[in-house]
């Protein structure tokens, strides 16, 4: 039994209080009105608002993100996170697990609770025999992205949800089941990130997990580069920041989207995988390293400045957006961008690429604001993540958004759990037609 598992069975009723009382207090406060244009979104470049945007419609307890100053994890900044959570033995950088212990229950850990969490699901990473065939069997030019999806809906086949319902579980109970089934799934995916990465890139073998090291370093390790400390010191800031990122963003929202009609936490994250695997979304962290080394070979390595506000506006010329730039919510540099930024400044100040991608920081933003369409001119997390991944030797782009992935569930499944502790309903917003629109309106 993990002490995770025993926090949040004592956290549980209160909370349960607590909403409760919000509802008792504010359930009948509007939040203002919904206008018909933010049901279509693309409207017109003056009166532009995008589908469902800014509408208040969903509960997501594990962080909030404030336009101005980016995220918070359970009110914790990322600078807060770096200092109060646990570190590895001689590492500066947040133990994911940690982060995730502070996701379902808003506390920080000991350092202790958090070596428990390592343990527990270097225990639980074998994946089945079956789902490695799968993996073995997918061709190698099947992106790595739909290959991550298809192993973990396929982890479905043991999920304990699944099976405690079928075997009749009261409502009350869903949260148990949900909870080993997060732990499970969240566990399991190095191995199957691993493989991937071994069967499109190397040779197909891959080593064992360690059951005394922690998460980060055992993901290392099945990429091949354990050995790395610094390369570990990363994993464990980069799957810190891409944890979470509110409820509304398309993976997070989809996984509870799909958890609301009780799927498990594996049919429900395999689908948040496929919305993450978008352009605009997840796979922006690929585009920004494709359009770098675009832009090298065309311009050279030690291009001027001159040379680059030209590839951008070539870019935006061509129709294209700049990839790892603008946000839907937020109006300033991204903290998650600052982060890996001071990692960098801190272990590869003078990698080639970095200098670029710095040099594209002075020039873009600029650029965004004369070129007048964005909303937000600054940097998103995945302008920086590439170059940090690729000066360590992790060059391969196709795959980086799996990495964004195995974050991106520490954030879903604390949220899974408290969907169900909570009886989070069916979700199943209103929609309208062109036409039912016109006829509501044809009075007013
Ligand atoms: N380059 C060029 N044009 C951009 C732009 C960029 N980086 N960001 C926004 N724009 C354009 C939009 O395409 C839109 O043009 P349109 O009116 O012709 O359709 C206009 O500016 C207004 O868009 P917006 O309201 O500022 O953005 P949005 O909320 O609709 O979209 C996002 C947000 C992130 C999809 C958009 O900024 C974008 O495409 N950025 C590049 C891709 C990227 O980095 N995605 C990763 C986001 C973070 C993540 O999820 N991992």
């Amino acid at each position: 039994q993990s002490t995770l598992k025993d926090r949040l069975a004592e956290l549980i009723p209160a909370e349960i209080e607590h909403v409760k009382q919000i509802r008792a207090q504010h359930g009948k406060k509007s939040f203002g009105p919904v206008l018909v244009d933010q049901l279509y979104g693309h409207v017109s470049p003056s009166s532009r608002l995008s589908s469902m945007r800014g509408l208040p419609a969903l509960i997501w307890d594990g962080s909030v993100l404030d336009a101005e100053e980016g995220i918070r994890f359970r009110g914790k900044s990322i600078p807060e996170c770096q200092e109060l959570l646990p570190k590895a033995p001689g590492g500066s950088e947040p133990l994911p697990e940690g982060l995730f212990w502070l996701l379902v229950t808003g506390e920080i850990p000991t350092q202790e609770q958090v070596t428990g969490l390592s343990r527990d699901w270097a225990a639980r990473a074998a994946i089945p025999e079956f789902v490695e065939e799968i993996l073995d069997r997918c061709p190698p030019t099947l992106h790595p992205m739909s290959q991550f999806s298809l192993a973990v809906t396929a982890l479905n086949h043991d999920s304990a949800f699944a099976k405690a319902y079928q075997d009749g579980i009261s409502k009350k109970d869903y949260w148990g089941p949900t909870f080993e089934d997060a732990m499970d799934l969240i566990a399991k995916l190095p191995n199957i990130a691993g493989r991937i990465y071994r069967n499109v890139f190397g040779d197909g073998k891959l080593p064992a997990i360690d059951l005394h090291k922690d998460y980060s370093h055992n993901l290392a390790t099945l990429f091949g580069f354990g050995e790395n400390e610094a390369f570990v010191e990363l994993l464990r800031l980069y799957i810190t920041i891409h944890s979470d990122h509110e409820g509304g963003n398309v993976s997070a929202h989809t996984g509870k989207l799909v958890g609301s009609a009780l799927s498990d936490p594996f049919l429900a994250f395999g689908a948040s995988l496929n919305g993450l695997a978008g352009p605009l979304h997840g796979l922006a962290n690929q585009e920004v390293l494709v359009w770098l080394r675009k832009m090298q070979e065309k311009i050279g390595e030690n291009a001027s400045d001159v040379a680059v506000k030209e590839y951008v506006w070539s870019t935006l010329k061509g129709g294209q957006v700049v990839p790892g730039y603008g946000h839907a919510v937020l109006r300033k540099t991204d903290p998650r961008y600052v982060a890996q930024r001071e990692f960098a400044l801190k272990h590869l100040p003078h990698d080639p690429l970095f200098r670029l991608v710095g040099q594209v920081y002075n020039i873009v933003p600029n650029i965004l604001l004369e070129a007048g369409k964005a909303k937000n001119p600054w940097p998103n997390v995945d302008a920086h993540s590439g170059v940090l991944l690729t000066h360590y030797g992790l060059t391969q782009m196709q795959f980086y958004t799996v990495l964004f992935g195995v974050s991106r569930a520490f954030g879903v499944a604390a949220q899974l759990i408290w969907d169900r502790a909570l009886g989070a309903p069916l979700e199943r917003p209103k929609s309208y037609s062109s036409a039912a629109i016109e006829k509501i309106f044809r009075d007013h």
